[in-house]
């Protein structure tokens, strides 16, 4: 297999504040939900680490920049810290201290030759929103967010073109309020389509903000709809993928790309009493303002069937009632995360976006392999020999570049992540860099060996 990479594909790689920064210069009063999460429950955090230190990348971004620039990233996503921001997020004023770093970060990786893409929550939801206004259940959180988008695109788009509202909106919510799995345990469907349905009309504001300001390049939302596969061709497992998708996939894909929630949604979620408030006035914004193109995460395939019990009435409503999950006997898997590795996945996404959703611009924002003890792959230098994760890339690139071959608009690949860093709950149990992060006070840093083989492909743009 010989692949030619196309010049203008980018070959980046992607992260998160919360997930790198650590709390150097942070305020007391800046926590983010996950700030607050860790200190109220850490002991579900591997091994008691979190973000209070992180990679502490707030001090050492210039060595990570140096060595994006050695690897030859044309392009790094991150987010704005949105929590550090401000010192008052009502009044709207600004942590220059903090938002001076950003400055800097950017500078330096303009200067290394790398484009900088931001997202502007990347679960960085402030503590102080979730205590004063339950966040994202609040409509005023929803203004104050907009807010933040145009003091953040006045401050910074003079350089940064490519701009996203948030990463994978529906995650803390479900994890939160529809499974009840983590902090501070309140379960309530109907709140987490409340969500739901404000991170969409955030996005569809802040996108109306975007091009009424006239700022230059793009702005859209960084997306994880799961590839559904149902674990055979009978309607009763047919009808189960198709209800996940809906509950899961649609409820952002079809609104943000095309303008309305679809209607089979609205049924269910009218017939189980957990509509979101809403006014006609916001489904109008939402029909006038889709993204401008889409960042997608894929890791996993998602396996369903039908369910085989019914419901119990005295659980409240959970999307299960309509599906469970498949296991695939014989399936990959990367045993570290407990995801199975099924790269025509990256096809499967492409040629869904090409037919159902106008072929929008779009690449993968994250794609990567998260391995736990990956000191045992050390050599006599230290170097991680990850052969394992350049066969992961390989294998997913493959799929997306015969994609692109087949028509598809993706733009690109991001490997999540470029250095290691914290995943929550799993912190640094599964290491996902380019580069190794030694758990020392210093959080050392070295190449691994998927970090010189990312560089030879980025260079002669050919995938062997
Ligand atoms: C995505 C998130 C990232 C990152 C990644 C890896 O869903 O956007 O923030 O954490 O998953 O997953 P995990 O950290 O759970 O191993």
């Amino acid at each position: 297999m010989v692949q030619n990479i196309p010049k203008d594909f980018i070959l980046g790689a992607a992260s998160s504040a919360w997930q790198t920064e650590g709390w150097v210069g942070k305020k007391e009063t800046q926590d983010s939900f996950l700030d607050s999460w860790f200190k109220n429950e850490s002991f579900v955090w591997h091994e008691g680490r979190g973000p209070d230190v992180a990679t502490n990348f707030y001090e050492k971004y210039p060595e990570d920049i140096a060595h994006m620039k050695e690897i030859g990233l044309t392009h790094y996503r991150t987010s704005i810290n949105w929590s550090r921001f401000f010192i008052d997020y009502e009044k709207g004023i600004v942590d220059e201290e903090y938002a001076d770093h950003i400055d800097r970060v950017i500078d330096e990786l303009f200067n290394a030759g790398i484009e900088p893409m931001l997202c502007l929550e990347h679960y960085e939801v402030p503590t102080y929103l979730m205590d004063k206004y339950g966040g994202w259940a609040s409509k005023k959180v929803v203004e104050l967010f907009v807010d933040y988008a145009q003091i953040a695109f006045d401050r910074y788009g003079d350089r940064v073109k490519q701009w996203f509202t948030f990463n994978e909106p529906i995650v803390i919510q479900t994890r939160v309020y529809l499974d009840a799995i983590r902090w501070p345990h309140e379960q309530n469907t109907k709140k987490w389509m409340q969500w739901n349905h404000h991170k969409v009309l955030a996005t569809a504001k802040v996108v109306q903000v975007f091009h009424e300001g006239g700022y230059e390049g793009r702005i859209g939302v960084v997306l994880n709809p799961e590839v559904t596969y149902p674990r055979s061709s009978s309607p009763a497992d047919k009808k189960a993928a198709e209800i996940y998708d809906l509950f899961f996939n649609r409820v952002y894909l079809d609104p943000l790309v095309k303008g309305s929630y679809p209607s089979e949604l609205v049924q269910l979620l009218e017939h189980h009493q957990i509509m979101f408030d809403h006014t006609e006035e916001e489904l109008e914004i939402i029909r006038q303002n889709p993204v401008d193109f889409l960042g997608i995460n894929l890791y996993f395939p998602k396996r369903l069937k039908a369910p085989r019990y019914e419901w119990n009435k005295d659980t409240p409503f959970h999307p299960e009632m309509y599906y469970e999950n498949f296991e695939l006997p014989g399936r990959r898997m990367n045993k570290s995360r407990g995801w199975e590795i099924y790269p025509e996945l990256m096809f499967d996404m492409a040629m869904r976006i090409k037919d159902e959703y106008h072929n929008i611009p779009w690449l993968i924002t994250e794609n990567g392999m998260g391995i736990e003890g990956e000191e045992r792959f050390q050599d006599d230098n230290g170097q991680v020999q990850d052969d394992y994760r350049i066969d992961f890339i390989r294998m997913h690139l493959n799929q997306l570049l015969k994609a692109v071959e087949a028509g598809s608009s993706c733009e690109g690949y991001m490997l999540w992540a470029f250095t290691d860093c914290v995943s929550p709950m799993n912190a640094f149990k599964n290491r996902y860099g380019l580069v190794r992060i030694e758990l020392d006070d210093e959080r050392t840093r070295s190449l691994k060996k998927s970090g010189e083989w990312y560089k030879q492909i980025i260079q002669e743009r050919i995938l062997k």
